[in-house]
């Protein structure tokens, strides 16, 4: 059928919007005021691993000016602020026995009040990637549940504690998946590990990934359960976990197994962690793929995660094509057996190239991939944690072509355009959204090349912050729909 009509388009009139970052990006003051080093530091200085040499040493210097980025978000009318804690600048040898570092805390409890006194509502992340570097080199790290358990339930009860009373949203962990697959099978991200032996001395690709996100998923698990039984209560606040996933689109949708494929790419990426979250078990698909190298719950640990969301973070980048393979899943595939392709059977490309190999925009699916996990987990509330775009070849331009970021603004236009629809035409609970990201930072491996931020950082002139166009635009897409359902 052909609609002679637009989609229905729009927002809750409660509707929170706003930006996000995260700590190692962000911070700089790697060493200030008795900060410990995370996995990311140490990673950072392997020759070789990251793309221009750097490291998150100075980065933004956040920790020296966030003055400057509240009044960057004042400048943009954002409602919301999604920044994360550096777990090792609270506890710098990160376990359940070791000294808290007052100055950490301090430093986070005036961040959020500063931004509740300019009007912005604080998402705090506990963990995004950065854990501390101690907790590896003493046991292992993700790889030993009980201790990585028993330490992370530790420090998250540390952080209620101190900001139980003002923060009212909670992330416990940001994308599991980054920190499984690509820590712990291609090998890069901290800690590196992989089964190639040209990249890593150490590591099992086959296995250890498996581990890894088993056992964030345990932590997650306990602390949900600390917040809920001592801090809920009182503080009334939500808690979720933060998962990323791209939609899918079948590279030849006349094939069937290319259409099954599509959903089992997700389950692979999302499912993996939301199907534990929300029913206490890994997806069919896993299950019959790994078999015995994925992990089990025991059933103490499969009821405590069952319903342990009270919110769905979604982060949301992209889409791919995706072809079926025949024959057995090799030991180290982490996808379901599959291609993911930038082109469909008949060279259609699903998005334009960014500066990130990646990630391809593609707004409808950003719509489909919502109403598939609001039919999947029942309709649950949802706040987008993530969403953005880098640009191809923005970081050769001058600072004024940079500052016109028409690309980036038309990303964002038809992606939340995309979102509206989905909450008015089919339905989704979505009620909050963190665009990627509040300003150019470390992007990881890729160090300062790529530049996902709404505001331009000159890294050459002391951390100087720039506003460019999309910025400032923001607020006008979210005029258009906000109070329009
Ligand atoms: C987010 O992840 C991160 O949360 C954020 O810190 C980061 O700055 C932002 O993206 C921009 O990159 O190497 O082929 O496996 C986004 C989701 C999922 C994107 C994994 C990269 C890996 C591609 N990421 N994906 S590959």
């Amino acid at each position: 059928m052909v609609r002679d009509v637009a989609p229905k388009a729009g927002l809750p009139a409660d509707f929170l919007w706003g930006f996000a970052t995260a700590a190692y990006q962000i911070e700089g003051g790697a060493t200030a005021d008795g900060r410990g080093p995370s996995i990311w530091d140490t990673f950072c200085k392997t020759p070789g691993k990251i793309a221009d040499g750097s490291s998150g040493d100075v980065a933004c210097d956040s920790y020296h000016r966030t003055a400057q980025d509240i009044e960057l978000l004042k400048k943009t009318g954002a409602q919301a602020y999604r920044f994360s804690i550096s777990w090792s600048r609270v506890i710098p040898k990160g376990g359940r026995n070791d000294p808290v570092n007052q100055a950490g805390i301090d430093f986070y409890v005036k961040l959020v009040d500063d931004l509740l006194a300019a009007g912005i509502t604080p998402f705090v992340t506990l963990l995004h990637w950065d854990l501390p570097d101690e907790l590896y080199k003493r046991y292992g790290g993700y790889l030993n549940k009980d201790e990585f358990v028993a330490d992370f339930a530790n420090y998250s009860r540390v952080i209620f504690e101190a900001m139980g009373p003002r923060v009212k949203h909670w992330i416990t962990f940001n994308e599991p998946f980054c920190s499984a697959i690509l820590g712990y099978n291609y090998g890069v991200m901290a800690p590196g590990h992989t089964s190639d032996r040209k990249k890593s001395p150490i590591g099992d690709s086959s296995t250890e990934p498996w581990i890894v996100g088993h056992n964030i998923l345990v932590a997650h698990a306990h602390a949900v359960k600390v917040y809920r039984e001592e801090f809920k209560p009182k503080f009334g606040g939500e808690i979720g976990i933060t998962l990323n996933g791209d939609w899918t689109e079948p590279w030849d949708p006349n094939d069937e197994q290319d259409r099954l494929a599509c959903d089992r790419k997700i389950e692979f990426s999302i499912c993996w962690f939301a199907d534990p979250v929300y029913f206490g078990r890994y997806p069919e698909s896993m299950v019959k793929q790994l078999g015995n190298r994925l992990p089990t719950f025991t059933e103490e640990e499969s009821k405590l995660l069952a319903g342990s969301n009270d919110f769905y973070g979604m982060n949301h980048y992209c889409a791919n094509y995706v072809r079926h393979r025949d024959g057995d899943a090799d030991p180290n595939d982490f996808s379901g057996n599959l291609d993911i392709l930038m082109e469909d059977k008949h060279g259609n490309i699903i998005g334009p190239e960014t500066q990130s190999f990646w990630l391809r925009p593609h707004a409808p699916g950003f719509r489909k991939l919502m109403k598939w996990l609001s039919d999947r987990y029942g309709r649950p509330k949802i706040y987008v944690t993530e969403n953005g775009t880098s640009i191809k070849g923005e970081n050769d331009l001058s600072m004024e072509e940079i500052l016109e970021d028409d690309f980036r603004l038309e990303y964002f236009r038809s992606y939340i355009t995309a979102m509206a629809e989905a909450v008015a035409e089919d339905g989704c609970d979505c009620r909050g959204y963190m665009a990627w990201s509040l300003m150019d930072n470390f992007e990881w491996a890729e160090g300062y090349e790529t530049r996902f931020g709404v505001t331009y950082v000159d890294y050459e002139n002391g951390q100087k912050r720039y506003p460019k166009k999309s910025a400032l635009e923001l607020k006008n897409i979210f005029d258009q729909y906000i109070g329009k359902v």
